[in-house]
């Protein structure tokens, strides 16, 4: 079991280098239970799982409010997943969490798991919304944050997008109605992996500038390195403070690189969705450990 356990968040209390190392250790957890579900099948969107892990770290492991034994618990702050083919790296989360056990990962994406391929809300605990079909996440975040705030509560709403869903004329609608609404209970991220489906970001549709586009549909709008959990854990900060005082939904653009942690697949051609073969799973194991070690030492070196 984490040590998680929290129905106030983590981040209140604790001073920033504290928050910064449980997140960043929360990540490499994380990744290491992406590895072993994507072996499980051999293949799956383990580059999306990698490159968001210190994001959905930094909301799981720093910023939520729930109660792992209550995942329906009414005053928990909602995680929606608008991308259901980052599931792997949810569950991971959820894992970390101790909202799904650790040794029901293994379960992922066979007949009778709770844990299908794509995330669905029916099926596994802690999961709010079933977001396979993109570009839908944000208008339901933004129905939840209104409905949470006509009932007097106080839960926060977390919303994760892929840049893919950027070209969705639905994400940019709900954009609107979150400002229109003045919703300072939202707060979204978009992993800007510059990848989709169909190949880079950039060749499919261009969506840049985002910081400027964001900021013109009225929300206190943030960039930083998405694997850097420093930056993270100051921009989620940053956000919520803003929250409280301008009643501006807030936006974290992450960029980040699929496959991080792992150089093995961090460079892969074909990164959207990833075979591996049989004898990589541990090559990509022991280089997630090596290089989180070396972060890990050159810290205490420095300190
Ligand atoms: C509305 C909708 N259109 C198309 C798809 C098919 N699809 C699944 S994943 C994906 C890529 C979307 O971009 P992004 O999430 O940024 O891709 P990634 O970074 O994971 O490669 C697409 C087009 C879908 N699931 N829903
Ligand atoms: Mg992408």
């Amino acid at each position: 079991m984490s040590q998680l356990t929290h129905d106030r968040p983590p981040a209140a209390a604790a001073p920033l280098e504290d928050r910064v190392e449980r997140v960043a250790a929360a990540a490499y957890r994380m990744r290491h239970y992406a590895l072993n579900m994507g072996e499980v099948q051999g293949q799956g969107y383990v580059g999306q799982a990698l490159g968001s892990a210190d994001i959905m770290a930094a909301v799981y492991a720093d910023q939520l409010r729930f109660k792992p034994d209550e995942p329906e618990w009414e005053g928990r702050d909602r995680f929606l997943l608008s991308t259901g083919h980052y599931a792997i790296g949810h569950y991971a989360a959820l894992a970390e969490a101790g909202i799904v056990p650790v040794d029901e990962l293994d379960t992922y994406g066979s007949d009778d798991s709770r844990l299908p391929m794509s995330g669905m809300a029916s099926y596994t605990p802690g999961m709010e919304i079933s977001g396979g079909s993109l570009g839908h996440g944000l208008g339901v975040a933004v129905g939840i944050a209104l409905g949470l705030r006509f009932q007097g509560s106080d839960a926060r709403v977390f919303n994760f997008l892929s840049d893919g869903e950027l070209d969705e004329g639905s994400t940019w609608e709900a954009a609107m109605g979150a400002h229109h609404h003045q919703l300072g209970n939202l707060t979204a991220m978009v992993d800007i992996n510059a990848l989709q489906a169909d190949g880079k970001t950039d060749t499919v549709l261009r969506t840049e500038p985002l910081t400027e586009k964001w900021e013109a549909f009225g929300w206190f709008t943030q960039r930083v390195d998405g694997n850097d959990p420093e930056q993270l854990v100051r921009a989620f900060s940053n956000a919520s403070e803003q929250a409280s005082t301008t009643g501006h939904p807030s936006m974290i653009l992450c960029d980040t690189l699929v496959g991080r942690g792992v150089p093995l697949l961090e460079n892969r051609e074909k990164a959207h969705f990833m075979r591996i073969d049989e004898s990589e799973w541990q090559i990509c194991r022991d280089q997630l450990t090596a290089g989180f070690e070396a972060a890990t030492h050159e810290g205490t070196a420095r300190s």
